[in-house]
């Protein structure tokens, strides 16, 4: 498939996707939403992959959906919004939740609507200085969407998602990593290399237990502690027998770096 909203590329290990339409901020179309679907089947089927990145061209990442594709003429039926999110949105938010890589978000500039939610669905976010949150949803008439009101009050609490929520307001990288609604802030002039460290970090990983943590922490979030007791060892179970889990006891005792496959 030929892209033409997106940008795909792999090699060492890892996988990235940029948002391609620097000239709209990278927001969303239909064509997007088809290309990512595309790509990112391309990167779970690749056995080579080890960790995806998501980042932005140009001075955005995304401003959420593009909304020049949903003026509505005189007399025309309105857009179903639905249907748009059930064909689209939240796939994309589940696809990025359940990946079978680690997933880092390099939010390169400013992050709007769906925009914002699509980073914080990733696992780890790296952010800009000079980027910016912005829940921009309440400035059209609608409520966050992708996951917006499911994240953002289990990452900042009700009271700062109430306020992101229902003012709009343009939220500094700075102050979300202060939060705890991202990993990190960086300075502009050091995300590419603090991003691509930790995709060299994470290359070299042992992915399937990064991936099994993951779910461990998000199965916690609605879970007893009996039941999370019992997934962990389930977890655990299946780990002790990958080989990255042998490759790593046997490197820490021949006091070595360890060679992680994945596997
Ligand atoms: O619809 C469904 O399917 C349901 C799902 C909805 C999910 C959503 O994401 S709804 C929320 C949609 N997004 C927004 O409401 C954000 C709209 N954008 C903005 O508020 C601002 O652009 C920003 C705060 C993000 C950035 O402001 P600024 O001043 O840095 O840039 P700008 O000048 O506004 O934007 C630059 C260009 O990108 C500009 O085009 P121009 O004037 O140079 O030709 C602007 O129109 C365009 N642009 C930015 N965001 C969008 C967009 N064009 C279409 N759709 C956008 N979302």
């Amino acid at each position: 498939m030929h892209y033409e909203s997106i940008l795909h590329e792999s090699a060492a290990g890892i996988a990235r996707l940029t948002l391609n339409r620097p000239d709209r901020l990278n927001s969303f179309t239909a064509n997007m939403h088809e290309e990512l679907r595309d790509a990112l089947g391309r990167v779970r089927a690749d056995a080579s992959a080890r960790v995806l990145l998501l980042t932005g061209a140009g001075r955005g990442f995304c401003a959420g959906q593009d909304l020049s594709d949903r003026a509505v003429a005189p007399g025309d039926a309105p857009v179903d919004l639905g249907a748009s999110i059930e064909a689209n949105y939240r796939p994309l938010v589940l696809a990025l939740q359940s990946f079978p890589l680690p997933v880092v978000c390099a939010v390169n500039g400013v992050a709007a609507g769906a925009g914002a939610n699509i980073a914080l669905a990733c696992d780890l976010v790296i952010a800009a200085r000079s980027a910016t949150f912005i829940q921009a949803f309440c400035k059209i008439g609608l409520i966050p969407d992708s996951g917006g009101t499911y994240f953002l009050p289990r990452l900042v609490g009700t009271a700062r998602a109430m306020g992101l929520a229902l003012l709009g307001d343009k939220l500094p990288a700075q102050t979300a990593a202060d939060w705890g609604l991202i990993w990190k802030c960086v300075d502009d002039a050091d995300l590419t290399s603090t991003v691509e460290a930790l995709l060299a970090q994470l290359a070299q990983a042992p992915t399937r237990g990064l991936v099994a943590t993951r779910r461990a922490l998000h199965a916690g979030s609605a879970a007893t502690l009996e039941t999370q007791l019992d997934f962990e060892r389930d977890l655990q179970r299946e780990l002790g027998y990958s080989a990255d889990y042998r490759e790593g006891v046997a490197a820490f005792l021949d006091k070595r770096p360890p060679r992680f496959t994945g596997k």
